[in-house]
C-alpha cells in the first residue's frame, strides 16, 4: 500500500554515533511520567547505560524542548524504588511486605489461572480492567479486557473526570472531538501554508506550559503568541499565561458553564456570531439564544466572581478576532455537571465558526486500527451489552467506551447487576489518587478475590491490594509506537537499556492476552504485533522508526467536502449532519438538550449554610513541574522541586485562618480532612485555596498498618466523593468548601 504519512527529513539515521555515546531518536511516550510523547535523543554509553536525554531538535512535535521530568528521566529509570522482578502474596497477606519472588511465566499463568477461574464461575464480565491516564498503553488494555470478553474496562475518577466529559460530550453533540490548532498536524509546522495563526488562544481550565495535556505542547502557546495570537485566560489561579495575557478572567471554580454561557449572551446580543456557519452548518440556535438570555454580564458577574466588563471584553475579543483556539482543560471535566459546562464552552467556538479552520479548532486525524479503543470487535454484543452504567448513562456509548466508575464501585460493594470479583490494574494508582472517598475505595476493592497490578514503582495501591505485581519499562527500555486517538502524528519509542525482569506494557499484554485468549493475540513477537497495527499506513515498525514522526494528511473544513460522515455526505456525524447546540441525542437520552449552568454542591451559592463551618472554595490537582500525577515523590531532584503538598493561599486568608507560610495545616470539609503545608501567594483570590493532588511519601513505612506510605495523612480524596453529573460524566474534584487551620504538635 502506498505510504500516505508526510516524513520528517532527518540528517542520520535513528541511532548513530556521538563520540563515545551512542544517540538513539525517538519519543518519550509513556512513564515515567507523562502522556505526551515529545521528540528526545537518548545517550547511552559503551557499557550500556542511559547516561543523558535531550529534547530531538528535528522533531516539529517539541522542536528540540523538554520539561523537567524528561530531561531528569535518569532518575527515575534508575531509581533504587523501581520494580525489578514479578512478585505474588497470599490473598491474607494484602497489604503486608510480604513478597515473594516468581518468574514471568509463573507470574502470568496465575493470573491467567485467576482470571479463567473467575470467568468460568462469574462471567467474563466479573473481571475489571483499570487505567490511568493512559498513556500509550491503552489500545492493549482495551483489547486485553475486550479479547477476554469483558466490557468493564474502567477508570478510577467519579464521573470519569478527566478528557472523557468532553470527548464524549463533543462525540455526541458534534460527532468529533475538537483540539485548538497551533499546526501540530503539518510536519512543517509554522511554515505550512494552509495554516494561520490564531487570532486569539483561549486557556480554559488548563495551564499548558505546565500540563501539556491532551496531546498539545504548551509551549506552542507561546509559539502563537510571538506570531500575534492574543491570549484570554480562565482560571482562579493567576497562572504564568494569565499575567502573561490580554484579558484573565478569574473565575470562581465550577462555575464555567455560567461564565460560557454569559459569553455566549454577548456575542449573541452584540450580534457578533458567524451567521453563515451558524445557519448552514448548526442546529438549534434560537433555543440557545433564548438559554443565554438571562445570563447578563451582570449576572455572570454575581456567579462567577468575573467581572462584567471583562465578561464583555473577552467575548469581543473571542468573536472579532477572526479565529479563535480553545486551549481546554480538564478544569472543565471536574465539576459536576462537566457535560453542560463543556457544551457551553464549545457552543462559544461553534456559533463563531471555529470549527475545522486554520487558526481555530480542529479535528485531529486518528486512522490506525486501535483509536479509540482497540479490540471492540473482539467482544460479543451480549458481553458489550453488559458494561457497568450503560443501563442508567447511555453518554457511555460516545467516546472511550469505559464502565461507568461510579455504578462500578456500587456492583461491586452490592455485587448488583452482577458481582465483580476480579481486577486488572495497570498504569493507575487509585487509591493515592484518582479516587474520591479512598476509604470506601478501598474496602470495595479488599472484597475482590484476586487483584494482578502493573506499576513501575510499589504504590499505595499495590502494597494495599496486589495478588501478583509485575514489573513494567520505561519508555527507554522499550519499543513502542503511538498513533490515532487524538494525536496527529505516528510516533516511534526506542529501546535502548534494559533492567532487571522489567518489560513493556506491551508485551506484558501480549503474553497474558496468549493466555487468554490466543486467537485475539496471534503475534509471537512485540514488532510483530506493532506490523498489524501498522498495517493500513504502508510501513513496518522498522520503517517508522527511520522515519518517525510520521504525519497523517489532514485537510480544513472537512464539513463541506463529506470527510466527516460515513456515508460521505457533508455536515457533522449527528443525527441533524449539523452540529447540535441542541442536542437530539440528550434530549432523548431524557437530558436537558441545551448547556446549563448548575451550582456546585457544596458552594458558597448552593450551601450557604456551611459556609460559617466552611469558608473557602478549594480547587485541587493543579499540575506542578515536576510530578505527574501520584508519580516523582521518590526522584530526589523533582522532589526537591516541591518536597511537601502544598496549598496555595492568599495572604490575607491565611492570616484569617491564623496560619502562615510553612505551616502544617489541616484542609477539611464535610466528608474529611487531610493535611497540607501553607505557600501563601496572591495568585489566588482571597475567598479560594489551591491543593496539590495524589501525594503519598515513599520514603515512610508502605504497609497498611503502617499507614500505606503515610497516604492518609495527606490524601485529597478524603473530601472527595463518588458523585458524578446527570449524564454520568464529571465529578466535583475542582471545586469543594473547606476550613483551614492548624496541625496541633503531636497530632
Ligand atoms: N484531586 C485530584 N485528583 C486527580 C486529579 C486532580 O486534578 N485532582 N487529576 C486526575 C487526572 S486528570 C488523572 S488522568 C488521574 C491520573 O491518574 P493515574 O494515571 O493513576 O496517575 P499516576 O499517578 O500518574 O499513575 C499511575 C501509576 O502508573 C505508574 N506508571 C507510570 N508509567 C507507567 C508505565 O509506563 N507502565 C505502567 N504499567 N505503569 C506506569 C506510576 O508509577 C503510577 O504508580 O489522576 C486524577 N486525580
Ligand atoms: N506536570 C504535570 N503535567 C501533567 C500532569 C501532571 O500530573 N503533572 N497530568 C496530566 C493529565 S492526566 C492531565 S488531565 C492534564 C491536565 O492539565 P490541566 O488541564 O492544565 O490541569 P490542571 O493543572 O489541573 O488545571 C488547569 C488549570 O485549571 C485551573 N482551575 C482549577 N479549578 C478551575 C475551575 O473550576 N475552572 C477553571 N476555569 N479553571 C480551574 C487551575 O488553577 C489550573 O491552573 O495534565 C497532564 N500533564
Ligand atoms: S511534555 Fe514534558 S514530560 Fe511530557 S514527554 Fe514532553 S518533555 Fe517529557
Ligand atoms: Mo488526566
Amino acid at each position: 500500500m502506498e505510504n500516505r504519512y508526510t516524513l520528517v527529513e532527518h540528517q542520520r539515521p535513528y541511532t548513530y554515533q556521538e563520540g563515545d555515546l551512542t544517540v538513539t531518536r525517538g519519543s518519550a511516550w509513556n512513564g515515567p511520567g507523562c502522556h505526551l510523547g515529545c521528540g528526545v535523543l537518548l545517550y547511552t554509553d559503551a557499557a550500556g547505560r542511559l547516561v543523558k536525554v535531550e529534547g530531538d531538535p528535528e522533531n516539529p512535535f517539541n522542536h528540540g524542548r523538554l520539561c523537567v521530568r524528561c530531561l531528569d528521566a535518569i532518575e527515575s529509570v534508575y531509581n533504587e524504588g523501581r520494580l525489578m522482578y514479578p512478585m505474588k502474596r497470599a490473598r491474607e497477606d494484602r497489604g503486608k511486605d510480604a513478597w515473594e519472588r516468581i518468574s514471568w511465566d509463573e507470574a502470568l499463568d496465575l493470573i491467567a489461572d485467576n482470571l479463567n477461574a473467575v470467568k468460568e464461575r462469574y462471567g467474563a464480565e466479573a473481571v475489571i480492567f483499570q487505567q490511568g491516564t493512559g498513556r500509550d498503553i491503552a489500545p492493549w488494555i482495551t483489547r486485553l479486557c475486550w479479547s477476554f470478553g469483558s466490557p468493564n474496562y474502567c477508570f478510577g475518577m467519579s464521573g470519569m473526570s478527566c478528557f472523557l466529559p468532553r470527548v464524549a460530550g463533543c462525540a455526541a453533540t458534534t460527532g468529533a472531538m475538537w483540539v485548538a490548532d497551533y499546526s501540530q498536524q503539518f510536519a512543517d509546522r509554522y511554515d505550512n501554508p494552509e495554516w494561520e495563526c490564531p487570532g486569539v488562544v483561549v486557556v480554559w481550565g488548563n495551564n499548558p506550559v505546565v500540563a501539556n495535556s491532551d496531546g498539545a505542547y504548551g509551549h506552542w502557546v507561546i509559539d502563537v503568541m510571538k506570531r500575534g495570537a492574543k491570549l484570554v485566560v480562565v482560571d482562579p489561579r493567576r497562572t504564568w499565561l494569565a499575567n502573561h495575557s490580554d484579558a484573565f478572567l478569574q473565575i470562581r471554580p465550577g462555575t464555567d458553564a455560567a461564565l460560557a454561557m454569559g459569553i455566549l449572551n454577548v456575542i449573541i446580543s452584540e450580534d457578533r456570531y458567524d451567521h453563515e456557519f451558524v445557519e448552514r452548518w448548526c442546529y438549534g440556535f434560537e433555543e440557545l439564544a433564548e438559554r443565554v438570555a438571562a445570563y447578563t454580564p451582570e449576572r455572570t458577574e454575581e456567579i462567577t466572581w468575573v467581572p462584567a466588563d471583562k465578561i464583555v471584553e473577552a467575548a469581543r475579543m473571542i468573536a472579532d478576532a477572526g479565529s479563535a483556539a480553545f486551549q481546554w482543560g480538564v478544569a472543565i471535566d471536574m465539576t459536576k455537571e462537566a457535560i453542560p459546562a463543556g457544551q457551553a464552552i464549545s457552543a462559544i467556538f461553534e456559533i463563531t465558526g471555529n470549527i475545522d479552520n486554520p487558526g481555530g479548532m480542529i479535528a485531529p486525524p486518528s486512522i490506525l486500527p486501535y483509536s479509540g479503543g482497540w479490540g471492540q470487535d473482539l467482544m460479543s454484543p451480549e458481553q458489550a451489552a453488559k458494561r457497568i452504567g450503560l443501563d442508567k448513562y447511555s453518554l457511555l456509548n460516545f467516546g472511550f467506551q469505559m464502565a461507568s466508575t461510579d455504578e462500578l464501585i456500587k456492583a461491586i460493594e452490592t455485587e448488583e447487576p452482577y458481582p465483580i470479583k476480579a481486577a486488572w490494574i495497570q498504569t493507575t494508582n487509585p487509591l493515592a489518587n484518582t479516587a474520591p472517598d479512598p476509604e470506601r475505595t478501598l474496602a470495595a476493592y479488599r472484597k475482590l478475590d484476586f487483584i494482578a497490578c502493573v506499576d513501575l514503582y510499589m504504590t499505595p495501591t499495590a502494597m494495599a491490594l496486589a495478588d501478583v505485581l509485575l514489573p513494567a519499562a520505561t519508555f527507554p527500555e522499550r519499543d513502542g509506537i503511538r498513533c490515532g486517538d487524538n494525536v496527529q502524528r505516528g510516533e516511534v519509542i526506542n529501546k535502548v537499556i534494559s533492567l532487571g525482569e522489567c518489560k513493556s506494557d506491551q508485551e506484558i499484554n501480549l503474553l497474558l492476552g496468549k493466555r487468554l485468549n490466543p486467537e485475539a493475540w496471534p503475534w509471537e513477537s512485540v514488532e510483530e504485533m506493532y506490523g498489524e497495527v501498522l498495517k493500513d499506513t504502508g510501513m513496518t515498525f522498522a520503517e517508522l522508526r527511520e522515519q518517525a514522526p510520521a504525519y497523517l494528511p489532514f485537510a480544513y473544513r472537512k464539513y463541506e467536502k463529506g470527510l466527516l460522515r460515513p456515508d460521505g455526505q457533508p455536515g457533522f456525524n449527528t443525527q441533524t449532519g449539523r452540529i447540535e447546540l441542541w442536542s437530539t441525542f440528550y434530549n432523548q437520552a431524557g437530558l436537558d438538550p441545551l448547556p446549563y449552568f448548575e451550582e456546585p454542591t457544596p458552594g458558597p451559592a448552593s450551601t450557604p449554610e456551611l459556609l460559617d463551618e466552611y469558608p473557602l472554595v478549594v480547587t485541587t490537582g493543579a499540575r506542578t513541574w515536576s510530578m505527574f500525577h501520584s508519580e516523582h515523590r521518590q526522584v530526589p531532584r523533582m522532589r526537591a522541586l516541591h518536597p511537601d503538598p502544598l496549598i496555595q493561599m492568599n495572604p490575607k486568608t491565611a492570616e484569617a485562618c491564623g496560619v502562615t507560610e510553612g505551616d502544617w495545616v489541616w484542609v477539611e470539609n464535610q466528608r474529611g480532612r487531610c493535611e497540607r503545608k501553607v505557600s501563601l501567594t496572591p495568585i489566588v483570590d482571597e475567598r479560594v485555596c489551591s491543593t496539590d493532588a495524589a501525594w503519598w511519601f515513599p520514603e515512610q513505612p508502605g504497609e497498611e498498618e503502617a499507614g500505606l506510605f503515610g497516604m492518609w495523612d495527606v490524601n485529597i480524596g478524603k473530601l472527595i466523593g463518588y458523585e458524578p453529573g446527570r449524564a454520568g460524566f464529571g465529578s466535583n474534584y475542582k471545586t469543594l468548601l473547606c476550613k483551614v487551620y492548624k496541625v496541633e504538635e503531636g497530632e
